[in-house]
């Protein structure tokens, strides 16, 4: 296993509690980690875009809730939302054991109308059909953009003990509602049982996901469709790291054999060579292997 991304970052003491309680509740409540007034900015730019985004259709989306993607083309202040720091090396810090580099697996706008009863109670890694408990998948954060409280549709966590094995028989009475303001965030892991509670008010409810994925999972919102070659050369190396225009070892998510940030070239030469990007342990396999088919060509 590599060494955690909070050791090679110098491990402050927001991480370790907030690790601490990844681990023992699977969800963790982070309050200020924005100014209430860029959030309040940030709502204001996705005002017009649910006003006009339909409403969802299917149970589990919600039919009185309203959702839509591609944040990074929605605010200018997105870009610095889904590469917080302190989230960002969190989720790191939870994935990078088991992958090269975390990426964006999703960023999504939530807004849960009055009188939309409470969501199917779900983990969001089981969009994966893997094993469960192999390893962790997926680190999302809940940006507020209005109170969440209970009665309003606030997110419900089960926390990882008390959590039944049997998603249809959680009790919303045995759920936690933190009660978050617009500024605040929630982080949660991909395993954590929870679901948007029902609407019982009379203002709809908003937020945002951000979710953060092992670098070599395939994402939830499409990235490269979200933002194609033309929008993504517009934004910084790290964004565009982020969003997956990047090679995971081995050779995963090449282009032409190589980097897909080469397809961010305005100009894209008909031919490239394949360059090999592989991982440590199979470098050096390759170099005794390179010597020995060497060998066997000069004594043939
Ligand atoms: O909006 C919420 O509170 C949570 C929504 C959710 O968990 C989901 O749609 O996967
Ligand atoms: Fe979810």
């Amino acid at each position: 296993m590599k060494s955690g991304a909070s050791e090679r970052r110098g491990c402050k003491p927001d991480h370790r509690r907030i690790a601490e309680e990844l681990r023992e509740r699977g969800f963790a409540v982070i309050r200020n980690a924005l100014p209430a007034a860029t959030i309040a900015q940030l709502a204001n730019d996705l005002r017009p875009h649910f006003a006009r985004t339909p409403f969802g259709e299917g149970a589990f989306y919600g039919r009185r809730t309203k959702r839509f993607g591609r944040l990074l083309l929605r605010s200018s202040l997105a870009p610095a939302l889904v590469q917080h720091e302190l989230m960002t090396s969190v989720a790191a810090d939870q994935l990078e054991p088991f992958c090269d580099c975390i990426q964006l697996n999703t960023t999504q706008a939530i807004e849960i109308h009055p009188g939309e009863p409470r969501q199917l109670p779900h983990r969001d890694d089981g969009m994966w059909p893997m094993p469960r408990g192999l390893m962790e998948c997926l680190v999302n954060v809940m940006w507020p953009l209005t109170p969440f409280r209970r009665h309003n549709g606030g997110t419900l966590f089960w926390p990882k003990r008390e959590a039944p094995l049997s998603p249809i028989d959680a009790d919303p009475s045995s759920a936690v509602a933190p009660e978050v303001d617009p500024g605040d965030a929630i982080l949660f892991l991909g395993s954590t049982l929870h679901s948007a509670g029902a609407n019982r008010s009379l203002q709809p409810r908003a937020g945002i996901v951000i979710g953060y994925s092992l670098g070599w999972l395939r994402q939830h919102e499409n990235q490269f469709l979200a933002y194609a070659p033309e929008t993504a050369r517009h934004f910084t190396p790290a964004l565009r790291d982020l969003l997956g225009y990047r090679i995971h070892r081995p050779n995963l998510g090449c282009f032409e054999g190589r980097s897909p940030a080469e397809a961010l070239q305005p100009v894209l030469p008909d031919h490239l060579a394949a360059k090999d990007e592989i991982i440590r342990s199979h470098a050096e396999l390759l170099e005794i292997f390179a010597q020995r088919a060497g060998r066997e060509l000069e004594t043939a």
